[in-house]
């Protein structure tokens, strides 16, 4: 049976992307090593050396950042950095960008959340890395707010990797949904579900409910509905909420369904980040068929006032997304 890697179908993908020139290709490759040593520091975590649990410090979020935030942090920023194929990185676990040097920089923008659901590692629950990818927008070797803020729409491409009972890879540029499974003899990502479609409905919600007190009364209203016995409109639909928002999501993405981390009187904007989770997320949704709005607005019609910006976000199966939006507007 003929394997096609990532970067074979980067390459066949390149062919579509406006301007590609190979660029693009080096830097899928750069996230892919950092995956593989991400996912053997994962895979042998409980067994010696000193990687387990937290660092003791807290990130812009005031969340406490695990040892393996800061060793998937390192890991992407040494890689990408040094790709020549980028002039920024923006990254959930910096306060601020990492401005490449112009003689080293390349045309792309590099955001991503290095290691998301990080809580969940001690506990041996899957986790992921979470990236997007934009162009350089402002003219000269100077990186502006033009080229670090920009509309989700803008994206070239955005993927994620999720740790999880296998090792996958799963992005679009634009063209489809693509995901690889790694094959650890081969130390190949390899194409294992070609064009993902998301189910237009599913029958699984996923919401953290012990935020309920604090959800508005619309809110409380939906997750009433979608818990409520109909048979001919599938539901009650079936909770399921990892925590680590990157299995959540696919999960659904294969299966159906919808995940919802609502504003509430906690997080009043939400509580995940636009540029490294929402956003890059959302246009996997799109390119997937499905649908990704903050209940209120499209995601990737979102332009971010600043890099760290939170955004309530609905995301999954159309229909359960627009029937969200429904019980938000009444
Ligand atoms: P809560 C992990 O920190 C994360 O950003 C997502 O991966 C996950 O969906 C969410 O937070 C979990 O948040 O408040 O339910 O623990």
């Amino acid at each position: 049976m003929k394997q096609t890697t990532v970067v074979q179908h980067v390459q066949q993908q390149e062919k579509k992307i406006l301007g590609a020139t190979g660029e693009f290709a080096s830097l899928i490759n750069g996230i892919l090593v950092g995956a593989k040593i991400i996912a053997l520091e994962i895979n042998k975590a409980g067994i010696g050396g000193d990687i387990l649990g937290a660092t003791g410090t807290r990130n812009v979020y005031g969340e406490a950042v695990q040892k393996l935030d800061d060793l998937a942090n390192s890991t992407f920023l040494s890689i990408i950095s040094k790709s020549g194929t980028v002039c920024a990185i923006t990254s959930e676990e910096m306060e601020n960008p990492v401005i490449i040097p112009p003689e080293q920089a390349g045309k792309y923008v590099f955001m991503m959340d290095p290691l998301d659901g990080s809580s969940n590692i001690d506990v041996n629950v899957s986790t992921g890395t979470i990236f997007s990818i934009y162009r350089k927008k402002s003219l000269g070797d100077t990186v502006t707010d033009q080229d670090l803020l920009q509309k989700g729409t803008d994206q070239v491409a955005a993927g994620y990797v999720v740790y999880g009972s296998s090792t996958m890879f799963v992005y679009s540029s634009g063209h489809g949904v693509h995901g690889f499974t790694l094959d650890p003899s081969l130390g190949e990502f390899i194409l294992s579900h070609p064009d993902i479609r998301i189910p237009e409905r599913g029958n699984i919600y996923s919401i953290n409910e012990g935020n309920t007190e604090n959800w508005e009364d619309k809110q409380k209203k939906f997750v009433s509905y979608l818990k409520k016995m109909d048979k001919a409109s599938g539901r009650p639909y079936k909770a399921r909420y990892v925590g680590s928002f990157v299995s959540d999501f696919h999960r659904n993405l294969l299966k159906g369904g919808i995940f919802m981390y609502p504003s509430d009187a906690k997080n009043p904007s939400g509580k995940l980040r636009f540029e490294f989770e929402a956003g890059p997320m959302a246009f996997i949704a799109e390119n997937a068929g499905g649908r990704a709005s903050t209940g209120r607005e499209r995601i990737l019609d979102i332009a971010p006032t600043n890099i760290h910006q939170c955004v309530p976000l609905y995301i999954g199966s159309r229909f359960d997304v627009e029937a969200a939006e429904e019980f938000l507007k009444n």
